[in-house]
C-alpha cells in the first residue's frame, strides 16, 4: 500500500501514544524505515507488521486498532491533501458510500499502484443500508468499520455498523449493515 497509510498509522500512534511508543513499535515490527514516503508504494506486509507490533506493544487487539486507525484515516486524509478528494466523493454518508469506487479511479489514475477494494451499496432507505465490501486484502473488515464510523463524524451523522456477513467460504466479500440519522 502507499506510504501514505503507513504515515496515517505513525501519526494516531504518535498522536495518542507518543513518539517513544512509536519507536517501540517500529522496533518491534523490524522495519529499518525511518520515514515513510508517501509516493511510495510499499508492501502491505510492512502495514501488517506495524498493525501486529502495535497491536502487541499497546495491548489492543489488531481489530480495534485497525478500527481506530480507519476512523483517523478519514480525519487524516481529509488534512493531509486530500481533503478536495473527499469532498468531491459526496457531501452526505449515502453519497460517499455510493462514489467510494469512482474516488478510487481517481486516485489510480495518478497513481497507478494503488489496489483499490470495492464498495456496493444496497437496500438503501431512509436510515440505512447494506455495504458490500471487496477486497484484495484479509483481515480489514474492521478497519472498515472505522472508515464508515470517521464518515458518520465527517458529516455530523450519527451510524451505527455492524459486520452482517463475513467473507468466507461462501461469500467472497464482507456485508455491513449501516444505520444512520441524516440531519437534514
Ligand atoms: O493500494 C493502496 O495503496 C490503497 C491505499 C489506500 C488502497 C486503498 C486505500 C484507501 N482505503 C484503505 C483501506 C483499503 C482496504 C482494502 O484494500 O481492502 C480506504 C478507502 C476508504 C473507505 C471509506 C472512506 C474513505 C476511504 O478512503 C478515502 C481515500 C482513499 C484513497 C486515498 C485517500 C483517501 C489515497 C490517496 C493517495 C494515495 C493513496 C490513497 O496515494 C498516494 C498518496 C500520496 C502520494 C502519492 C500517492
Amino acid at each position: 500500500m502507499y506510504g501514505l497509510v503507513n504515515r496515517a498509522l505513525h501519526e494516531l500512534v504518535v498522536a495518542r501514544w507518543g513518539l517513544p511508543m512509536w519507536e517501540e513499535i517500529r522496533k518491534r515490527a523490524e522495519l529499518d524505515v525511518e520515514e515513510f514516503n508517501g509516493f511510495q508504494a510499499y508492501p502491505d506486509s510492512v502495514t501488517y507488521r506495524l498493525v501486529g507490533a502495535a497491536s502487541e506493544c499497546l495491548n489492543v487487539s489488531p481489530e480495534s486498532l485497525l478500527e481506530s486507525f480507519g476512523e483517523h484515516w478519514v480525519l487524516f486524509t481529509g488534512q493531509e491533501g486530500y481533503g478536495d478528494l473527499l469532498d468531491l466523493a459526496g457531501a452526505n454518508l449515502v453519497t460517499f458510500l455510493q462514489n467510494l469506487d469512482a474516488l478510487h479511479v481517481r486516485v489510480a489514475r495518478s497513481y497507478p499502484a494503488l489496489v483499490p477494494p470495492s464498495f456496493k451499496c444496497t437496500d438503501i432507505t431512509e436510515r440505512s443500508l447494506l455495504l458490500h465490501y471487496f477486497s484484495s486484502r484479509d483481515g480489514l473488515a474492521p478497519l472498515v468499520v472505522g472508515l464508515i464510523k470517521g464518515l458518520g463524524k465527517r458529516f455530523n451523522t450519527d451510524v451505527r455498523v455492524e459486520l452482517l456477513h463475513a467473507r468466507g467460504p461462501l461469500s467472497d466479500h464482507d456485508v455491513f449493515r449501516v444505520e444512520f440519522e441524516l440531519g437534514d
